[in-house]
């Protein structure tokens, strides 16, 4: 029998326990959007049938990572399940202390506190919600340093996630280096798409930073992600281990960030990696005051021990192969359909286009928030905003950021659902793009001061 030239992948686990999904009707999920003010953050999860609103911290954790969490060590101080976890982080980041923390942002606000002073410029490729907003709670100002390519939903670049080294160079000239603590590079870009950073660019940036004497800090909270990207996109990387490159990237860096909920497939967890003792000494002393003890960072034994067996599970093949095929299968379905979404498609999420979607929607009328919410009571499928909401407004200003990109974000917990649910899932968006004329916009009506889009309430417009 003649081969197919693309041989299909399958999970590369087995299920042994299962949570059962509720289904509602339409009437029941009016009902619970309203009460929501359509905000899919401010859905009770009883109210959802799959939930692709984020892949952080919904993970399904294996035998394996369970079995380590009967190990966990609950003393106060020195618990075994640190030293674990700080092995295998100078294992497979080869950074050399480990700061744990309750998650990412617990991390972000220690190295933003320590590093940051009123006045200082912080560049790094595409914003994140928590971490510009921890740079500026420390007085400084984030500069998008992105290739402009990232912030087109079309172009098909293999590396969108890359610095602009010209947009860095510009900036060290007109600020001066010593106002540039660090430069954040994120692997991968998630409000981009999910888009990864080649090992070239991340080298470069690294060598015009030592030479000013600038930090690289990368958010690695999705490193492996970008390492299998490496190994699939760039010459000279196909025969390398995910592990191998992942050490490589990181060596390319003085500190990372880090939320164990994604990569890691843990429900809770996160650290700040370090190489410079100084530093370091620091952020020992400061977790103290924020997070908990230096060797718990306000995670339980067993939260660390969790996290450090997924490192040694998310590195493999097998998992991240399957991981971003799931990703990939249902974009390239999505794409069959004529939907459009970004491309090429990210590590974990597929982001929908909503300008193009809803191409009647004028930004101020929230196309992104308005899909999310019409794909939630088509389906009871729950995703998120990614545009003008998560975008926020400027800090001097007090306006809205117009944001290019105006996403919805379908978002793929790790091991957590099958094939199935995928098809079911591109249904479920064709059938609301199918009557995407009819839809109306949205306003804002009532607007938390910080990250806004986790508690903002909004109605339909008449
Ligand atoms: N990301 C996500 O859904 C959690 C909620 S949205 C704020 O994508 C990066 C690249 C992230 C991230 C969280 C954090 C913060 C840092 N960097 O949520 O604090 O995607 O663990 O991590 C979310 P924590």
């Amino acid at each position: 029998m003649e081969q197919s030239k693309k041989r299909s992948w399958a999970e590369p686990f087995k299920i042994k326990v299962v949570e059962l999904l509720k289904m509602t009707t339409p009437e029941e999920r009016q009902k619970a959007l309203l009460e929501a003010g359509y905000n899919t953050f401010l859905l009770r999860s009883d109210d959802v049938y799959i939930d692709l609103l984020t892949d952080s911290g919904t993970n399904a954790m294996s035998d394996y990572q369970w079995a380590g969490m009967m190990l966990g060590d609950e003393a106060y101080a020195g618990s075994k399940n640190f030293y674990n976890l700080e092995h295998n982080v100078q294992k497979y980041y080869g950074y050399k202390y480990l700061v744990p923390t309750h998650q990412g942002r617990g991390a972000e606000h220690i190295i933003s506190k320590i590093l940051i002073k009123p006045g200082h410029y912080i560049p790094g490729n595409m914003y994140f919600t928590t971490t510009r907003l921890h740079q500026e709670l420390a007085g400084g100002t984030f500069v998008d340093v992105i290739i402009d390519e990232a912030h087109d939903p079309e172009s098909t670049h293999p590396f969108k996630g890359n610095v602009d080294l010209q947009k860095y160079e510009d900036l060290i000239k007109k600020v001066g280096p010593k106002n540039i603590p660090y430069i954040t590079v994120a692997l991968t870009v998630n409000m981009a798409g999910g888009q990864p950073v080649s090992v070239e660019n991340l080298k470069q940036v690294h060598e015009m930073s030592k030479k000013h004497g600038i930090r690289v800090v990368l958010d690695a909270t999705r490193a492996i992600e970008n390492a299998y990207f490496v190994k699939t996109r760039e010459k000279g990387y196909e025969n390398k281990s995910i592990a191998d490159i992942l050490h490589e990237l990181c060596s390319y860096s003085n500190a990372c960030t880090m939320s164990g909920k994604k990569d890691l497939l843990v429900n809770i967890g996160g650290f700040l990696a370090l190489n410079e003792s100084e530093v370091f000494e620091e952020a020992r002393n400061m977790v103290v005051v924020y997070e908990g003890l230096h060797t718990y960072g306000g995670l339980a034994g067993r939260d660390m021990e969790a996290m450090s067996r997924g490192i040694e599970e998310a590195v493999q093949e097998a998992h991240i192969r399957a991981r971003i095929g799931q990703v990939e299968y249902v974009g390239e379905r999505l794409t069959e359909l004529g939907i459009p979404i970004v491309h090429p498609t990210g590590g974990h999420a597929i982001f929908l286009n909503a300008k193009k979607f809803l191409p009647h929607l004028k930004q101020i009328e929230f196309p992104a928030q308005t899909l999310a919410a019409e794909l939630y009571l088509e389906s009871g499928i729950r995703s998120m905003e990614r545009g003008i909401v998560s975008a926020g407004r400027d800090k001097q200003t007090g306006d809205h950021y117009f944001p290019k990109l105006e996403l919805v974000r379908l978002t793929f917990p790790r091991r957590v659902y099958t094939q199935a649910h995928c098809d079911v899932t591109t249904e479920a968006v064709e059938s609301v793009f199918n009557r995407k004329d009819k839809i109306k916009g949205l306003k804002m009506v009532y607007e938390p001061k910080y990250l806004r889009f986790f508690q903002a309430r909004f109605d339909k417009l008449s």
